[in-house]
């Protein structure tokens, strides 16, 4: 795993940058080994280190798959006791990428199976290529998705849909993916990451401060009932209201021009 940082060619004006993660195990098929997961670990602790990156897209080096999951072989070799320390630290991985207050986009092509499925639905927005294949088939190894997905994914689908793609292991492809609600777009075959950096731009031309506070309101409200979601929101909406950003907005307003927001 490697983050990169999206030179000014994509950032939308001087100091806004989009980070780049590609997954880069191609004799693996990206599989999530103890060494790429603790390499997406440091890759994930490194964006908070950068104030200026606005967004973070993750998707893969690789030709014709995005992730095939945990490290079947490495598993193989593993006592129970690595076994269940893995999955925790997998687990632990995706939270952390998902907590991250600014948003992750995941740009999907080829196979997104398992693991690789649940580090998707770990990111805010997901985008794929035509050719995208999305499963979750933990079942037909006798056991469950255990970092996240049979929580997020009836979160993002409804539980009657996650159900079924959960007890049936079955892959679908990026068109069901699209109509059950999985991915936000789908787009050519290899124009996954360009659509993901199109969508990262949009977001990194506004308030950043906003938009964390956006994400944190949506992600802290989705886990409670109504009237709670509705005071996280007050509260978070609070916290943009002593910003010179929020200033700044109003008098690019003013003056027609285009507000220049910098994170305070
Ligand atoms: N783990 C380890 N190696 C893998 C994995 C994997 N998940 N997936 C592929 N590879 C290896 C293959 O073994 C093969 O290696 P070799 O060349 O040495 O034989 C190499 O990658 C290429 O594989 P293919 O020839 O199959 O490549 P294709 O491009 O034809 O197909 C696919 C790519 C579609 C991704 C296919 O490889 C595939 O279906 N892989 C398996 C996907 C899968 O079932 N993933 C596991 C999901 S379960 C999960 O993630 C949670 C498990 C939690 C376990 C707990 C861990 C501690």
């Amino acid at each position: 795993m490697q983050l990169g940082v999206d030179g000014a060619e994509s950032a939308p004006r001087e100091g806004a940058t989009i980070a780049i993660m590609r997954m880069a195990r191609p004799a693996a098929r990206n599989a999530l080994g103890k060494n790429m997961l603790q390499q997406t670990r440091d890759a994930i602790e490194e964006v908070p280190m950068d104030p200026e990156i606005r967004a973070v897209i993750l998707t893969s080096d690789v030709e014709k798959v995005f992730c095939a999951g945990a490290d079947l072989k490495e598993r193989r070799e593993m006592t129970q006791l690595e076994a269940g320390m893995f999955v925790s630290k997998l687990r632990n991985t995706f939270t952390a990428l998902g907590a991250l207050g600014t948003p992750v986009i995941a740009a999907v092509e080829g196979a997104a199976l398992g693991g690789g499925l649940e580090i998707a639905l770990a990111c805010d927005i997901r985008v794929a290529g035509e050719k995208a294949i999305f499963g979750l088939p933990e079942t037909s190894l006798a056991i469950i998705p255990g970092a996240g997905g049979t929580q997020r994914l009836p979160r993002l689908i409804g539980a009657s849909m996650a159900k079924e793609l959960m007890f049936t292991g079955r892959r679908v492809n990026a068109s069901d993916a699209l109509k059950y609600g999985i991915v936000n777009h789908t787009v050519p075959a290899g124009s996954a990451l360009d659509k993901a950096i199109e969508i990262a731009n949009e977001i990194a031309k506004n308030g950043p401060i906003g938009v964390r506070c956006a994400k944190t309101a949506v992600d802290v409200g989705m886990q409670t009932d109504l009237a709670s979601g509705m005071e996280v929101e007050r509260a978070c909406y609070a916290q943009t209201i002593p910003t010179k950003d929020r200033l700044e907005g109003l008098n690019a307003f003013r003056e027609k021009r285009t507000p220049v927001y910098k994170g305070e």
